[in-house]
């Protein structure tokens, strides 16, 4: 009795010093559908919860959305709601997002929660009279969307430098943070230690931030009221980043109620968010902790952006791709892949459909499909499904080199996953995958059946099978349904919980069964043309991008007929063009100061990929002059210059003979 005690309070002990691993997304918005850019993040974090789940540490991963500030106030009036009832329905769409998704987060905290909303108004107090919040008077500039405040200096070329957009004159009393007097243990952090990765990022703030010198925070607003009154002067409402930052400690108790899980989980181990936040995770957060006395998160990740033709996918910019419809059609476990797999951790990337299409083709239905499908049909043909472990002399060097290598696989992707390196972690499994085909085609199980040598094609199949147990394994991070159908229904074994068993030879012998295809092989062309179709009727025709996000070749089309007084409404003149330069953040795009004969005007055009900008300095263009003015990547173009554009998509400006102020007619 005493010994059995005595065992089972060690066991207990040894659960309770299971390393911990706390994980966390940004809070999103809620103003808007979420798109894959928030996927991705989400995702990627819940490759890494599971991974480290399975390996056997006590994590807590959380994710939540950011519900008070200007934008969210705007947005619901937009709509006509009250902003509480607005945040609910949204809070409610991205949870069900995240089931969709199979996110796995044990935690979702919304800003609103009132143990989050006193915890943040106490906090504010005690900066406050510690004397890192003082109260003075604003003056500089203001962007709306990024709801940022900034000095001249740190503007690029006079826009947020965060977004680009243009920014607005702001003067207001209100309280600031001292951010100035912790500048130097900031910087010490980013330049002395691991704390903000990758490298890249640590250039990126020391450059643009903390080298032109880190002035207070202004950190209160009065000009709305959603959001938490500060609790001793409530005409300012605390800015959202001191309200949203300290989500990660309030979600665990810190400030209300029970505070066990900020004792067991903090210091996080990893804040994962995307590059135009890292600002305020790497240089404001550290701040607020270090005036709180708190210890510091220990790793900021800062990946890149998803870009949609060459612009960031954004809320506000309506360039969404909706990962409801990409789910519904091709399954969460090929969303899950391709944003896995195919964005370099740390840089951007671009999506498109036809990429999305070919990794699921490519990798998901024709790699690891074909080769689940096609051992387990094998092994039902030639065994019945029933296949033992061979003897150890039954296998060739050829074998025993594959064994080896699915033995080390588990090494190898954990090292990945630890940097993290979630695409390098799945190639790593996908090149296993590809071994297993090869030794497909290498030992032709077909042929060792037609003559007979049911010895070496049960090693065969069960090397096979082995392979595909262990890559199966190892998915279970990733992929959240078709592994566990491989091994509760292929594979006859139970899903294993964790990656004890991911060496080859574990197996002493399968009864198979097959199961159902991941996915069955898309026609790429057909499919294009639906998420266009999608993307259009979500639309309403108007755009030729958003929804599922699709992109068609364009056919000269035949308008409907005018009269020459509808085509004198439109005013065409000849304009020179005087300067022209590329436009930060979007590839496509020239801005060119043009003179029209009586003032000069800023256009933006698509037509970088055809010029370069010094190329166009001194021509003539034709502008549509009385075209309504557009924001173009925060820049207002001031009419359009009309272009030929061929088969190829490519665009090229008319040079019209005439001078500057000339008419088109
Ligand atoms: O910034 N590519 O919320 P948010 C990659 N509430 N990731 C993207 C992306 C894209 N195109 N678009 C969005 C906020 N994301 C604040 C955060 S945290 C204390 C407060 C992901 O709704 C990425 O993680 O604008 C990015 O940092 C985040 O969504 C921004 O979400």
């Amino acid at each position: 009795m005493i010994i059995l005690n005595l065992i089972g309070r060690s066991r207990l002990m040894a659960k309770e010093r299971k390393k911990t691993f706390y994980i966390t997304t940004p809070i999103y918005y809620a103003s808007g559908a979420l798109h894959i850019g928030h996927c991705y993040t989400t995702v990627c974090c819940d490759a890494i919860a599971r991974f480290k789940r399975m390996d056997g540490f006590d994590v807590y991963y959380l994710t939540g959305t950011d519900e008070h500030g200007q934008k969210v106030q705007t947005a619901a009036a937009e709509r006509g709601l009250d902003p509480q009832a607005f945040v609910d329905g949204l809070a409610d769409r991205i949870k069900a997002l995240w089931a969709r998704m199979d996110i796995s987060n044990d935690g979702f905290i919304r800003t609103t929660d009132a143990e989050h909303e006193k915890a943040v108004a106490d906090i504010f107090t005690r900066l406050y009279e510690k004397g890192d919040i003082y109260k003075s008077k604003y003056t500089g500039k203001y962007c709306e969307p990024c709801e940022s405040f900034w000095t001249e200096s740190q503007l690029v070329d006079g826009k947020c430098p965060d977004c680009g957009r243009e920014v607005k004159n702001a003067e207001e009393e209100c309280y600031f943070l001292r951010v100035s007097k912790y500048a130097d243990r900031v910087r010490k952090l980013l330049t002395e230690t691991d704390f903000l990765q990758p490298e890249s990022r640590v250039k990126e703030m020391v450059n643009n931030f903390i080298d032109k010198g880190l002035g207070d925070l202004a950190v209160t607003r009065t000009s709305f009221d959603w959001g938490i009154k500060v609790p001793f002067d409530p005409k300012h409402v605390i800015y959202v980043w001191i309200d949203a930052l300290p989500n990660y400690i309030t979600a665990l108790g810190y400030g209300a109620g029970d505070k066990s899980k900020f004792d067991k989980y903090w210091p996080c181990d990893m804040h994962v968010m995307a590059k135009e936040i890292v600002r305020f995770h790497s240089i404001i957060w550290p701040t607020i902790l270090m005036a709180l006395d708190i210890p510091l998160p220990k790793r900021v990740y800062g990946h890149g952006w998803i870009l949609f033709d060459g612009d960031k996918m954004s809320k506000s910019k309506g360039n969404v791709v909706d990962p409801f419809i990409l789910t519904d059609r091709y399954g969460v476990d090929a969303l899950r892949y391709y944003l896995l797999r195919a964005m370099p951790f740390g840089d951007d990337m671009s999506y498109t459909n036809e990429a999305l299409l070919s990794a699921i083709n490519n990798d998901v239905v024709n790699d690891l499909g074909n080769l689940v499908r096609r051992t387990l049909a094998m092994s039902r043909q030639y065994f019945d499904g029933k296949v033992t472990k061979p003897a150890a002399g039954a296998m060739t060097a050829d074998d025993k080199e594959f064994g080896e290598r699915l033995t080390a696989l588990v090494g190898e992707v954990r090292a990945d996953m630890d940097k993290p390196l979630i695409g390098k972690a799945l190639e790593k499994i996908f090149g296993c995958i590809d071994r297993a085909n090869k030794y497909i085609d290498l030992n032709k199980p077909w042929a060792l059946a037609k003559s007979g040598e049911t010895e070496r094609l049960n090693t065969v199949i069960y090397t096979l099978l082995e392979a595909i147990r262990i890559v199966a394994n190892l998915l279970l991070p990733f992929l959240t349904k078709y592994p566990r159908r491989i091994f509760e229904g292929g594979l006859g074994l139970p899903v294993p919980a964790d990656f004890k068993d991911c060496a080859f030879g574990k197996t002493k012998s399968f009864a198979t069964s097959e199961i159902e295809p991941i996915l069955n092989r898309l026609d790429i062309k057909k499919e294009l043309a639906e998420l266009e179709k999608i993307a259009d009727e979500q639309n309403g025709g108007k755009e030729k991008k958003t929804g599922a996000g699709g992109k068609t070749e364009e056919k000269p089309e035949v308008k409907k007929e005018i009269s020459i007084d509808d085509f004198f409404e439109t005013d065409l003149r000849v304009v020179v063009i005087e300067k022209c330069e590329k436009v930060e953040k979007a590839k496509k795009l020239l801005c060119s100061t043009v003179f029209d004969g009586e003032r000069r005007r800023t256009i933006v055009s698509g037509i970088a990929n055809a010029y370069k900008p010094e190329e166009l300095v001194g021509k003539t263009a034709a502008l549509v002059a009385n075209l309504k003015p557009a924001k173009l990547c925060g820049i207002v173009s001031e009419g359009m210059l009309l272009c030929a554009v061929g088969e190829d998509g490519t665009p090229r400006l008319i040079h019209p003979d005439g001078k500057a102020g000339d008419k088109i007619c």
